[in-house]
């Protein structure tokens, strides 16, 4: 037995139902190995996660050349451009990459950030909670109507008849709904249908072990 281990190439920082899990998923389909672990919601954790992601938010990816990236598009971008033999995303030199950029920034941007206001009302008015719900009902209204958008544009799948690691991404946004999740796939019955898709690859199933129910829970 050898005493210098090989090193576990990546260490994905998160937290079960939070973002990481799309990155989990994204290595799981990769299939290398990676560690994780798991950030506390308490300020001496959140303090000390700090000085490897100064964002405090998870997730963050160590890379194996110790690089610590955030932002979960930039992660996802990051291992689809690395590992074209897993089929991420379409590669540079095929058609639909340019669109995998468009979809990946338009989540990141509009539903995850919608969702942020759901969760956080209260960082987004200088009135702190006297604000919180109105800010709430907004976003709430904001959400709904980019599920529509997206909803309308799938075909199964955000990129038309391929997957990507863009369906996860947003089969995880939709964890998130606040409302009655049954009630939004009757109406966004191609939401549904990818959830459904999305639910059976086996790279969400082992995501799901270290993060909940997320896709299957729907
Ligand atoms: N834009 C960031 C958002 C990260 C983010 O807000 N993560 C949430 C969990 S899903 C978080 O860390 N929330 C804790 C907080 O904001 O205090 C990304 O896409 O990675």
């Amino acid at each position: 037995m050898s005493n210098n281990p090989a090193k576990i190439p990546y260490t994905l920082y998160g937290r079960p139902d939070s973002a990481s899990f799309v990155i989990a998923v994204a290595l799981e389909e990769i299939g290398v190995p990676f560690e994780f672990v798991s950030i506390g919601r308490e300020a001496q954790a959140i303090a000390q996660y700090s000085l490897i992601n100064p964002t405090g938010k998870v997730p963050a990816l160590r890379l194996p050349n110790d690089t610590v990236l955030f932002e979960s598009a930039a992660i996802l971008i990051h291992l689809a451009l690395t590992h074209p033999a897993a089929r991420l995303a379409p590669n540079l030199d095929e058609n639909d990459h340019s669109l995998f950029l468009q979809w990946i920034v338009y989540l990141a941007a509009n539903p995850y950030q919608s969702i942020l206001r759901i969760y956080y009302p209260a960082r987004y008015s200088t009135r702190g909670e006297t604000d919180a719900s109105l800010i709430r009902e907004q976003a709430v209204i904001e959400l709904e109507s980019q599920l529509r958008f997206l909803s309308n544009r799938l075909d199964p799948y955000l990129l038309g008849p391929r997957y990507s690691i863009l369906d996860a991404y947003l089969c995880m946004l939709v964890s998130w709904y606040p409302g009655d999740r049954e009630t939004l796939f009757r109406d966004l019955d191609r939401l549904d249908a990818l959830a459904k898709l999305v639910a059976l690859r086996p790279a969400v199933l082992k995501a799901e072990q270290l993060h909940g129910s997320m896709v299957t829970g729907a």
